[in-house]
């Protein structure tokens, strides 16, 4: 029995925000100040003076990936931009300068209000040159919580499967259970370019019996004799 199972990823990016640039609204300084923003809505705001820090805030309602997006740091200055969980604690954060903006991202699985923080590095300079900040929140890998084993999204033969790859370590697993002897086969197709994208299986051991990686112009495919009926994984990740 020839049993196949079929990946397509989904491009992660977006669409670019078309609402109205916003400003800020001071004070700003804490989490219990954070101004309320909607994804998409680009945030014009200052670190003015030396110490100030912007806090915003917005609600999650489904699983997906929360980016912050830091553009137009004024030049000289390196900001930081952090995301915060409901409980207020840090769980991703990244710097940039004039040059190289600041993205950082992550997965996350619990619907709640969610913070956003903008800084100056070490809070010791500032400018009243504005920065654009933007956050996002991409749900289009409707299984995004399915980062080990014990969270594999169950599928079907046959399936044939939107994902993404985003945010940054993404790992996806699937688990599919097997009743009878045969070939696993799964195919993993529409990479996005300039990427490498590995798909492995494994046995119900989670132990790795075969694997393939591919690109924009050569699908990754795997297939594999097996002869024990249980539930086997497959796992797709960036190489
Ligand atoms: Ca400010
Ligand atoms: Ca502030
Ligand atoms: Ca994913
Ligand atoms: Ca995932």
């Amino acid at each position: 029995m020839r049993q196949i199972l079929r990946f397509c990823l989904l491009p992660f990016l977006s669409l670019p925000a078309l609402l109205v640039a916003q400003n800020e609204v001071e004070p700003n300084n804490g989490f219990a100040q954070a101004q309320s923003i909607s994804f998409d809505q680009t945030i014009s705001g200052a670190i003015d003076p030396t110490g100030d820090e912007d806090f915003y805030q917005v609600q999650v309602t489904t699983p997906g990936v929360l980016e912050a997006r830091l553009l137009n740091i004024p030049s000289g200055e390196n900001y930081e931009v952090s995301i915060f969980n409901a409980q207020q604690q840090e769980i991703a954060q990244q710097s940039g300068n004039e040059t190289n903006p600041a993205f950082p991202n992550r997965l996350v699985c619990m619907p709640g209000t969610y913070f956003v923080k903008v800084n100056e590095v070490g809070n010791n300079s500032s400018s009243s040159s504005q920065y654009q900040l933007t956050v996002v929140f991409d749900a289009s890998d409707i299984q995004e919580c399915n980062n080990s084993f014990d969270d594999a999204t169950p599928v079907s033969f046959g399936a044939v499967i939107s994902a993404s790859i985003f945010d940054t370590g993404d790992r996806d697993y699937y688990s599919i259970n097997v009743t009878e002897p045969g070939v696993i086969e799964a195919l993993l197709a529409d990479i996005p370019n300039n990427r490498t994208y590995r798909v492995t299986i494994f046995n119900s051991l989670q132990q790795a019996i075969s694997d393939d990686a591919g690109n924009e112009t050569n699908p990754a495919f795997v297939n594999r004799l097996v002869c024990d009926p249980g539930l086997y994984y497959v796992m797709i990740n960036e190489r």
